[in-house]
C-alpha cells in the first residue's frame, strides 16, 4: 500500500533554515490527499499550511501521518481484533470492538502534535525529521475514556503507571517495540480516552484505525495508534521510549544554550501555546490596502487559549484580536483582525498566543537537541506592493 514511487507532481518548499528544504507533495498514500512527503517508509507526511485556513478541524485526508517503525498495520481484521488489559488488574480484559462500541461515550476537540513540530526551524540543526509546521492537527475525537475500561478491569492498589501497546512492529526483532505509559494517575482523569472516531468518521489506518489513545494537552507520541494493549505497571515503565526516548531538558520551553553541557531531562510532556497566521502565506507578496485581514490559529497547549495577539513592529505593540468560537481548551481556536497597514514594503507579522495559565509564547526561539517544544512567536514575512 506505500508509496515508493508515484507521487503527484509538484513540490512546496518548506523554507527551512541551514538546509535542502524543496518536499515532493503526495496523493498516493491511503486516505490521503495531497501531503508533503517528508519520508515514505515509515511514512512521514506533513499537513500543508493552507489547510489550516480551511476551519479548526483538520480533515481526516489530510491529518498528517507518523510512524516510527516500518512494519504497520496495513488492514485490521474488526472481527477478530483485541484490545487487551492485562497486569496489575483484577480481571483480565479481551475487549471486542463491538464491546467497546457499547460502553458509554465522550468526545471532545483536541490538537494532535508530534514533539518535533517545526523541528525544521531549530538553528543550529538538529537530527530528526525536518518538519515545518505540519506536524499537528486538531480533530474531534470520540472514543470510551480510558477510566471506564480501567474500572472494568479492576486496577490493584500497587498500581503505578500504564503502558500503551500496539499492532506496529519494528524491522529487527531486538529493536525496541513502540510503547508509552502514563501515570496511573493520569491515566484515570477521565480525559484520556480510547478514541475510535476522528472528526465523526473511523480513524483513517494511517492514524491508527481502529483504536488510538488521545491524551489531550499532551504531545502526540503519547498518542498510542493501532492500540491492542493496555498493562497496568506495579512499577514505573523503564523501557526505551520513556526512559530514552522523548526526553526534554527540565527547563520552561525545554530550552537550553546550544553547549550546554549534563542539563537534567524528563519525559516530554504538556504541550506549550502556539499560534499561525494561516490566511498569509510566508513570503507572499500582497497588493498594498490600508487595512490588511489577518487570521489564522492558536492554541493554548494543555489548557485554553486567553488571547492571540499580532505586532508589525517587532513586538513593541501588540494588538489583539478577535477570538472565534470555542471548541475546547484543547482544540485550534481561530483568530482574526484587520491591521492599518501605512507603508508599501517589507513587513514582518508577529502572531503571539497567551493561555489560560499565563504562559505566552517567547520572542527568542527555544532550542534543545532533540528538537522537541517550539513554542516561540513565529515571524510570517510579507511584501506590501
Ligand atoms: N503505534 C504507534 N503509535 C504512535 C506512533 C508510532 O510510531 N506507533 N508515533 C507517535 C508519534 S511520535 C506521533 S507524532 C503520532 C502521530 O500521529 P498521526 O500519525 O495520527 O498524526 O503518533 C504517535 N503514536
Ligand atoms: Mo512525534
Amino acid at each position: 500500500m506505500l508509496a515508493t514511487r508515484a507521487w503527484a507532481k509538484g513540490a512546496v518548499d518548506l523554507m527551512l533554515p541551514g538546509g535542502p528544504s524543496d518536499r515532493p507533495t503526495t496523493t498516493a498514500f491511503p486516505g490521503k490527499g495531497p501531503m508533503i512527503l517528508q519520508r515514505t517508509r515509515p511514512p512521514l507526511l506533513e499537513t500543508p499550511m493552507e489547510v489550516f485556513n480551511k476551519g479548526v478541524f483538520t480533515p481526516n485526508d489530510r491529518f498528517f501521518v507518523r510512524w516510527h517503525w516500518a512494519v504497520i498495520p496495513e488492514s485490521v481484521d474488526v472481527r477478530s481484533f483485541r484490545l487487551t488489559i492485562h497486569g496489575a488488574v483484577n480481571r483480565t480484559l479481551s475487549v471486542s470492538l463491538d464491546d467497546l462500541l457499547k460502553m458509554p461515550r465522550t468526545q471532545l476537540a483536541a490538537v494532535n502534535q508530534c514533539s518535533g513540530n517545526s523541528r525544521g526551524l531549530f538553528v543550529p540543526r538538529v537530527p530528526g525529521a525536518q518538519w515545518r509546521h505540519g506536524a499537528m492537527g486538531n480533530a474531534l475525537w470520540t472514543g470510551v475514556s480510558l477510566r471506564h475500561v480501567l474500572d472494568l478491569a479492576g486496577v490493584k492498589p500497587n498500581a503505578v503507571a500504564v503502558r500503551f501497546g500496539a499492532l506496529d512492529e519494528p524491522v529487527v526483532p531486538d529493536a525496541p517495540d513502540f510503547s508509552k505509559s502514563l501515570s496511573i494517575d493520569h491515566a484515570r482523569d477521565a480525559e484520556v480516552m480510547i478514541a475510535f472516531a476522528m472528526n465523526n468518521e473511523q480513524l483513517p489506518l494511517l492514524n491508527g484505525f481502529p483504536l488510538r489513545l488521545i491524551v489531550p494537552g499532551w504531545y502526540s507520541t503519547y498518542w498510542v495508534k493501532a492500540l491492542n494493549e493496555i498493562e497496568v505497571l506495579d512499577k514505573p515503565d523503564d523501557g526505551y521510549w520513556m526512559t530514552k526516548a522523548y526526553k526534554v531538558p527540565d527547563t520552561p520551553f525545554a530550552n537550553v544554550a546550544v553547549d550546554a553541557k549534563d542539563v537534567p531531562t524528563v519525559p516530554i510532556s504538556r504541550m506549550v501555546p502556539r499560534s499561525f497566521i494561516t490566511n498569509v502565506a510566508d513570503g507572499a507578496k500582497i497588493p498594498f490596502s490600508p487595512n490588511l485581514n489577518i487570521s489564522g490559529i492558536a492554541f493554548g497547549g494543555d489548557c485554553g487559549v486567553a488571547s492571540v495577539d499580532i505586532s508589525t513592529d517587532n513586538g513593541r505593540n501588540w494588538n489583539r484580536t478577535n477570538l472565534g468560537a470555542d471548541q475546547g481548551k484543547f482544540g485550534f481556536r481561530r483568530f482574526e483582525t484587520s491591521l492599518p497597514i501605512r507603508d508599501r514594503g517589507k513587513l514582518a507579522l508577529l502572531v503571539r498566543c497567551s493561555n489560560t495559565a499565563g504562559i505566552v509564547q517567547p520572542m527568542e526561539p527555544n532550542w534543545n537537541p532533540g528538537g522537541f517544544m517550539r513554542g516561540c512567536v513565529e515571524p510570517t514575512h510579507v511584501v506590501m506592493t
